[in-house]
Protein backbone atom coordinates (compact mmCIF):
# COMPACT_ATOMS: atom_id res chain seq x y z
CA UNK A 1 0.00 0.00 0.00
CA UNK A 2 1.72 3.38 -0.99
CA UNK A 3 1.56 5.78 1.88
CA UNK A 4 -0.39 9.23 1.47
CA UNK A 5 1.86 11.74 2.56
CA UNK A 6 0.24 14.44 4.74
CA UNK A 7 2.34 17.83 5.47
CA UNK A 8 3.83 17.21 8.81
CA UNK A 9 5.13 14.92 11.26
CA UNK A 10 5.82 15.10 15.10
CA UNK A 11 9.70 14.61 16.03
CA UNK A 12 11.03 15.37 19.71
CA UNK A 13 8.31 18.23 20.49
CA UNK A 14 8.55 19.63 16.72
CA UNK A 15 7.01 19.84 13.21
CA UNK A 16 8.98 18.86 10.91
CA UNK A 17 7.79 18.81 7.02
CA UNK A 18 7.16 15.01 6.17
CA UNK A 19 10.06 15.04 3.66
CA UNK A 20 12.14 15.90 5.87
CA UNK A 21 11.54 13.86 9.21
CA UNK A 22 14.93 11.58 8.94
CA UNK A 23 16.94 9.68 10.94
CA UNK A 24 20.40 8.59 11.13
CA UNK A 25 21.31 5.02 9.61
CA UNK A 26 23.04 4.16 12.93
CA UNK A 27 20.25 4.48 14.42
CA UNK A 28 20.06 1.95 17.14
CA UNK A 29 16.14 0.85 17.02
CA UNK A 30 17.15 0.53 13.11
CA UNK A 31 19.82 -2.50 14.08
CA UNK A 32 18.66 -4.14 17.34
CA UNK A 33 14.31 -3.49 16.88
CA UNK A 34 13.80 -2.09 20.34
CA UNK A 35 11.15 1.10 19.23
CA UNK A 36 7.74 0.82 20.89
CA UNK A 37 4.74 1.95 18.70
CA UNK A 38 1.02 2.49 18.24
CA UNK A 39 -1.36 2.45 15.97
CA UNK A 40 -4.45 4.62 16.49
CA UNK A 41 -7.42 5.79 14.32
CA UNK A 42 -9.16 9.33 14.11
CA UNK A 43 -12.60 8.90 12.50
CA UNK A 44 -14.74 12.03 11.04
CA UNK A 45 -17.43 12.55 13.03
CA UNK A 46 -19.95 15.43 13.40
CA UNK A 47 -17.84 17.38 15.26
CA UNK A 48 -14.75 17.22 13.21
CA UNK A 49 -11.54 14.11 13.31
CA UNK A 50 -12.11 12.34 16.71
CA UNK A 51 -9.22 9.63 18.16
CA UNK A 52 -10.36 6.49 19.03
CA UNK A 53 -9.77 5.75 22.21
CA UNK A 54 -6.23 7.91 22.59
CA UNK A 55 -5.76 7.65 26.86
CA UNK A 56 -5.91 4.03 26.29
CA UNK A 57 -3.09 3.53 23.14
CA UNK A 58 -1.13 5.98 24.81
CA UNK A 59 -0.94 4.11 28.50
CA UNK A 60 -0.23 1.25 26.54
CA UNK A 61 2.57 3.23 24.37
CA UNK A 62 3.89 3.80 28.08
CA UNK A 63 3.54 0.42 29.41
CA UNK A 64 5.63 -0.67 25.98
CA UNK A 65 8.25 1.49 26.84
CA UNK A 66 8.49 0.23 30.28
CA UNK A 67 8.41 -3.52 29.50
CA UNK A 68 11.35 -3.01 26.68
CA UNK A 69 13.21 -0.41 29.05
CA UNK A 70 12.79 3.08 27.26
CA UNK A 71 12.68 5.67 29.29
CA UNK A 72 10.18 8.02 26.82
CA UNK A 73 10.91 11.36 27.53
CA UNK A 74 8.01 12.56 27.16
CA UNK A 75 4.84 12.25 29.35
CA UNK A 76 1.40 11.04 28.95
CA UNK A 77 -0.40 14.36 28.59
CA UNK A 78 2.44 15.59 25.90
CA UNK A 79 2.11 12.78 24.24
CA UNK A 80 -1.71 13.17 24.08
CA UNK A 81 -1.37 16.58 23.03
CA UNK A 82 1.04 16.38 20.40
CA UNK A 83 -1.67 13.96 18.87
CA UNK A 84 -4.09 15.92 18.44
CA UNK A 85 -2.24 19.14 17.52
CA UNK A 86 -0.17 17.21 14.73
CA UNK A 87 -4.08 16.23 13.28
CA UNK A 88 -4.99 19.83 13.56
CA UNK A 89 -1.51 21.20 11.75
CA UNK A 90 -2.44 18.58 8.70
CA UNK A 91 -4.71 18.85 6.13
CA UNK A 92 -6.62 15.62 5.81
CA UNK A 93 -9.36 15.01 3.05
CA UNK A 94 -12.96 15.13 4.48
CA UNK A 95 -14.38 12.27 5.18
CA UNK A 96 -11.52 9.95 5.57
CA UNK A 97 -10.18 7.89 8.75
CA UNK A 98 -6.60 9.05 9.94
CA UNK A 99 -4.12 6.64 11.15
CA UNK A 100 -1.98 7.68 13.24
CA UNK A 101 1.54 5.86 14.10
CA UNK A 102 3.45 7.04 17.20
CA UNK A 103 6.73 5.74 17.62
CA UNK A 104 9.47 5.89 20.32
CA UNK A 105 12.78 4.08 18.92
CA UNK A 106 16.40 4.37 20.32
CA UNK A 107 18.41 6.65 18.48
CA UNK A 108 22.06 7.62 17.32
CA UNK A 109 25.01 7.49 19.46
CA UNK A 110 25.94 4.38 20.39
CA UNK A 111 26.33 0.85 18.44
CA UNK A 112 25.92 -1.97 20.43
CA UNK A 113 23.55 -4.40 21.38
CA UNK A 114 23.26 -2.56 25.09
CA UNK A 115 21.20 0.30 24.69
CA UNK A 116 20.54 2.24 28.02
CA UNK A 117 23.40 4.98 26.66
CA UNK A 118 21.69 5.93 23.74
CA UNK A 119 19.25 8.58 23.30
CA UNK A 120 15.52 8.16 22.93
CA UNK A 121 13.50 9.66 20.28
CA UNK A 122 9.84 9.79 19.74
CA UNK A 123 8.17 10.70 16.56
CA UNK A 124 4.22 10.88 15.64
CA UNK A 125 3.39 10.78 11.51
CA UNK A 126 -0.43 10.66 10.76
CA UNK A 127 -2.06 9.57 7.26
CA UNK A 128 -5.12 9.10 5.49
CA UNK A 129 -5.17 4.98 5.75
CA UNK A 130 -8.23 3.16 4.34
CA UNK A 131 -9.56 -0.24 4.84
CA UNK A 132 -6.50 -2.26 6.07
CA UNK A 133 -7.24 -5.69 4.06
CA UNK A 134 -9.26 -4.12 1.45
CA UNK A 135 -12.56 -2.40 1.16
CA UNK A 136 -13.99 -6.04 -0.26
CA UNK A 137 -12.65 -7.66 2.86
CA UNK A 138 -14.85 -5.54 4.76
CA UNK A 139 -17.61 -6.39 3.43
CA UNK A 140 -17.46 -10.36 1.65
CA UNK A 141 -14.61 -11.53 4.12
CA UNK A 142 -11.21 -12.71 3.98
CA UNK A 143 -8.93 -15.57 3.40
CA UNK A 144 -7.38 -16.86 6.17
CA UNK A 145 -3.85 -19.08 6.77
CA UNK A 146 -2.81 -20.76 9.65
CA UNK A 147 0.58 -19.83 10.01
CA UNK A 148 3.57 -22.57 10.29
CA UNK A 149 5.48 -20.29 12.27
CA UNK A 150 4.57 -20.40 16.14
CA UNK A 151 3.17 -16.84 17.63
CA UNK A 152 6.26 -15.10 19.95
CA UNK A 153 6.74 -17.92 22.81
CA UNK A 154 6.41 -16.10 26.29
CA UNK A 155 9.45 -17.48 27.32
CA UNK A 156 11.47 -15.23 25.14
CA UNK A 157 9.55 -12.22 23.69
CA UNK A 158 7.05 -9.95 25.61
CA UNK A 159 3.76 -10.01 23.45
CA UNK A 160 2.08 -7.10 25.71
CA UNK A 161 4.56 -4.81 24.61
CA UNK A 162 3.92 -3.03 21.11
CA UNK A 163 7.59 -3.13 20.14
CA UNK A 164 9.08 -3.51 16.26
CA UNK A 165 11.19 -6.81 17.16
CA UNK A 166 7.53 -8.68 17.82
CA UNK A 167 6.80 -8.36 14.04
CA UNK A 168 9.29 -10.29 12.42
CA UNK A 169 7.15 -12.77 13.67
CA UNK A 170 3.79 -10.72 12.20
CA UNK A 171 5.78 -10.35 9.11
CA UNK A 172 6.83 -14.03 7.99
CA UNK A 173 3.58 -14.95 8.78
CA UNK A 174 2.25 -12.60 6.95
CA UNK A 175 4.27 -12.83 3.87
CA UNK A 176 4.01 -16.78 3.98
CA UNK A 177 0.00 -16.25 3.77
CA UNK A 178 0.20 -14.02 0.97
CA UNK A 179 2.73 -16.24 -1.08
CA UNK A 180 0.49 -18.63 -0.84
CA UNK A 181 -2.62 -16.49 -2.47
CA UNK A 182 -4.67 -16.14 1.48
CA UNK A 183 -5.32 -12.37 2.74
CA UNK A 184 -3.55 -13.16 6.33
CA UNK A 185 -2.35 -15.29 8.81
CA UNK A 186 -3.67 -16.79 11.84
CA UNK A 187 -0.52 -17.63 14.16
CA UNK A 188 -0.89 -20.52 16.77
CA UNK A 189 1.06 -20.14 20.52
CA UNK A 190 3.48 -23.00 21.56
CA UNK A 191 0.62 -25.45 22.52
CA UNK A 192 -1.76 -25.42 19.39
CA UNK A 193 -4.21 -22.45 20.55
CA UNK A 194 -4.88 -19.63 18.44
CA UNK A 195 -2.78 -16.37 19.62
CA UNK A 196 -3.73 -13.81 16.94
CA UNK A 197 -3.38 -12.57 13.37
CA UNK A 198 -0.07 -11.10 12.13
CA UNK A 199 -1.51 -7.77 13.47
CA UNK A 200 -4.93 -8.22 14.40
CA UNK A 201 -7.11 -10.30 17.26
CA UNK A 202 -9.20 -13.05 16.51
CA UNK A 203 -12.80 -13.50 17.18
CA UNK A 204 -15.12 -16.55 16.51
CA UNK A 205 -19.07 -17.21 16.98
CA UNK A 206 -20.34 -20.40 17.71
CA UNK A 207 -23.88 -21.54 18.18
CA UNK A 208 -24.80 -17.34 18.83
CA UNK A 209 -21.83 -17.15 21.39
CA UNK A 210 -18.98 -14.93 20.52
CA UNK A 211 -15.69 -16.68 21.57
CA UNK A 212 -12.10 -14.81 21.58
CA UNK A 213 -9.01 -16.06 22.95
CA UNK A 214 -7.30 -14.23 26.55
CA UNK A 215 -4.28 -12.75 26.01
CA UNK A 216 -1.56 -14.15 27.14
CA UNK A 217 -0.06 -14.70 23.58
CA UNK A 218 -0.91 -11.61 21.89
CA UNK A 219 -0.80 -8.03 22.29
CA UNK A 220 -3.83 -6.41 24.73
CA UNK A 221 -5.65 -4.89 21.83
CA UNK A 222 -7.99 -2.35 22.61
CA UNK A 223 -10.01 -3.37 19.47
CA UNK A 224 -10.79 -6.17 21.29
CA UNK A 225 -12.00 -5.01 23.78
CA UNK A 226 -14.09 -2.42 22.52
CA UNK A 227 -15.80 -4.97 20.67
CA UNK A 228 -16.35 -7.27 23.47
CA UNK A 229 -17.85 -3.78 25.29
CA UNK A 230 -19.99 -3.73 22.49
CA UNK A 231 -21.19 -7.11 22.10
CA UNK A 232 -22.19 -6.78 25.76
CA UNK A 233 -24.29 -3.66 25.35
CA UNK A 234 -26.01 -5.77 22.74
CA UNK A 235 -26.36 -8.78 24.79
CA UNK A 236 -24.40 -10.82 23.19
CA UNK A 237 -23.40 -13.64 24.83
CA UNK A 238 -19.42 -13.94 25.59
CA UNK A 239 -16.46 -16.40 25.98
CA UNK A 240 -12.94 -15.78 26.79
CA UNK A 241 -11.13 -19.03 26.43
CA UNK A 242 -8.90 -20.84 24.79
CA UNK A 243 -9.77 -22.10 21.30
CA UNK A 244 -8.24 -24.77 18.82
CA UNK A 245 -7.16 -24.78 15.32
CA UNK A 246 -10.48 -27.68 14.59
CA UNK A 247 -12.53 -25.17 16.59
CA UNK A 248 -11.87 -22.52 13.88
CA UNK A 249 -12.57 -24.70 11.12
CA UNK A 250 -16.13 -25.61 12.34
CA UNK A 251 -17.03 -21.47 13.86
CA UNK A 252 -20.07 -20.17 12.62
CA UNK A 253 -19.05 -17.43 11.71
CA UNK A 254 -14.82 -15.64 12.46
CA UNK A 255 -13.21 -12.12 12.18
CA UNK A 256 -10.34 -10.31 12.94
CA UNK A 257 -9.76 -7.14 15.10
CA UNK A 258 -7.64 -4.13 14.67
CA UNK A 259 -7.24 -0.72 14.81
CA UNK A 260 -5.84 -1.36 11.15
CA UNK A 261 -8.64 -4.06 10.44
CA UNK A 262 -11.39 -2.82 12.09
CA UNK A 263 -13.59 -5.70 12.20
CA UNK A 264 -12.63 -7.97 9.50
CA UNK A 265 -14.56 -11.03 8.66
CA UNK A 266 -13.22 -14.47 7.88
CA UNK A 267 -15.03 -15.88 4.99
CA UNK A 268 -12.26 -19.22 5.01
CA UNK A 269 -9.91 -20.74 7.19
CA UNK A 270 -7.18 -23.03 5.10
CA UNK A 271 -9.40 -23.92 2.48
CA UNK A 272 -12.86 -24.83 4.73
CA UNK A 273 -15.18 -22.57 4.23
CA UNK A 274 -16.38 -20.64 7.66
CA UNK A 275 -19.97 -20.57 8.02
CA UNK A 276 -21.58 -19.77 4.96
CA UNK A 277 -18.66 -18.34 3.41
CA UNK A 278 -19.38 -14.71 3.72
CA UNK A 279 -20.05 -12.19 6.51
CA UNK A 280 -21.80 -13.64 9.17
CA UNK A 281 -24.78 -11.67 10.73
CA UNK A 282 -23.51 -11.45 14.08
CA UNK A 283 -20.23 -10.24 12.59
CA UNK A 284 -22.10 -7.61 10.43
CA UNK A 285 -24.33 -6.79 13.58
CA UNK A 286 -20.63 -6.10 15.74
CA UNK A 287 -19.09 -4.22 12.70
CA UNK A 288 -22.21 -1.68 12.06
CA UNK A 289 -22.10 -0.76 15.53
CA UNK A 290 -17.73 -0.51 16.00
CA UNK A 291 -18.52 1.94 13.10
CA UNK A 292 -21.77 3.62 14.90
CA UNK A 293 -19.39 4.11 17.50
CA UNK A 294 -15.83 5.54 16.00
CA UNK A 295 -18.02 7.69 13.76
CA UNK A 296 -19.63 9.56 16.89
CA UNK A 297 -22.67 8.10 15.88
CA UNK A 298 -23.73 6.73 19.25
CA UNK A 299 -23.35 8.64 22.52
CA UNK A 300 -23.07 5.65 24.92
CA UNK A 301 -19.65 5.43 24.08
CA UNK A 302 -18.62 8.87 23.51
CA UNK A 303 -15.79 8.17 26.13
CA UNK A 304 -13.90 6.60 23.87
CA UNK A 305 -13.43 9.66 21.34
CA UNK A 306 -11.00 12.57 21.65
CA UNK A 307 -12.10 15.20 19.26
CA UNK A 308 -9.92 17.34 18.00
N1 LIG B 1 -2.25 -8.07 17.58
C1 LIG B 1 -1.21 -7.56 16.90
C2 LIG B 1 0.00 -8.39 16.70
C3 LIG B 1 -1.29 -6.27 16.40
O1 LIG B 1 -0.26 -5.76 15.73
C4 LIG B 1 -2.47 -5.52 16.58
C5 LIG B 1 -2.58 -4.13 16.04
C6 LIG B 1 -3.54 -6.09 17.30
C7 LIG B 1 -3.38 -7.38 17.79
C8 LIG B 1 -4.78 -5.33 17.61
O2 LIG B 1 -4.52 -4.31 18.53
P1 LIG B 1 -5.41 -3.00 18.62
O3 LIG B 1 -5.06 -2.15 17.47
O4 LIG B 1 -5.07 -2.41 19.93
O5 LIG B 1 -6.81 -3.45 18.59
N2 LIG B 1 -1.89 -3.90 14.82
C9 LIG B 1 -1.61 -2.55 14.42
C10 LIG B 1 -0.54 -2.50 13.35
C11 LIG B 1 -0.88 -2.93 11.99
C12 LIG B 1 0.27 -2.64 11.03
O6 LIG B 1 0.34 -3.32 10.00
O7 LIG B 1 1.07 -1.75 11.30
C13 LIG B 1 -2.87 -1.77 14.11
O8 LIG B 1 -3.93 -2.35 13.89
O9 LIG B 1 -2.79 -0.55 14.12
Amino acid sequence: MALTKSQYIWLDGKFVAWDEAKVHILTHSLHYANSAFEGLRAYPTDRGLAIFRLRDHTKRLLNSCKTTLLKCPFSADELNAAQGELLRKNVFAPNTSVYIRPIVFVGYGVMGVYHLNSPISVAIAAWEWGAYLGDEGLEKGIRVKISSFTRNSIKSMMGKAKVAANYLNSQMAKCEAIEAGYDEALLLDNEGFVAEGSGECFFIVRDGVLITPPSENALESITQDSVITIARDLGVAIERRRITRDEVYVADEAFFTGTAAEITPVREVDSRPIGEAKRGKITQKLQEAYFDVVYGRNDKFSRFLTLI
